[in-house]
């Protein structure tokens, strides 16, 4: 069966106990069982990794390399700031999904700019948590 990588970067543990306004109020787990059950709606797996540690999410990266057929990734901040993930995501080179849960162009100006943007083959941002499963059908769509 063809699999999809989740991650979820720093602080998305946090989801659904502040910034509700921003946020919503759902929480980390309800987003993989929501990302689970839009991939199982299509036929496909898929494994969800969690962290707030940018070398754990680097090394569950490189581990999907053989594993997965595609990534949706939500980074965090890690958004703004990290080459890293980047080259992770471009080295391994499966397609991959960012997803935001906010509109991260209707926030601070430093949100504005993604390290991924140009290289995402699925940007989806501003949805909610559904987001997130908006985010794994367009990727098997691309992909399958
Ligand atoms: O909108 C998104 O999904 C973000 O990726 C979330 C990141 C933020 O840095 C990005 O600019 C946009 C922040 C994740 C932290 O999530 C929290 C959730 C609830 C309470 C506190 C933090």
């Amino acid at each position: 069966m063809k699999k999809l990588l989740l991650v979820n970067g720093p602080n998305l543990n946090l989801l659904g106990t502040r910034e509700p306004e921003i946020y919503g109020t759902s929480t980390l787990s309800d987003v993989e069982e929501l990302s689970v059950a839009a991939a199982a709606e299509q036929g496909w797996q898929m494994q969800a990794v969690h962290s707030n540690h940018e070398g754990v999410l680097i090394d569950a990266i490189h581990a999907s390399r053989y594993e997965c057929q595609g990534i949706v990734i939500n980074p965090g901040g890690l958004t703004h700031t990290s080459v890293v993930l980047r080259d992770a995501l471009t080295g391994v080179g499966l397609p991959f999904a960012e997803v935001h849960i906010s509109d991260v162009s209707a926030r601070e100006e430093f949100r504005r700019f993604s390290y991924l943007a140009d290289v995402a083959r699925v940007r989806v941002s501003g949805e909610g948590i559904a987001g997130y499963a908006t985010a794994v059908r367009r990727l098997i769509a691309l992909i399958a």
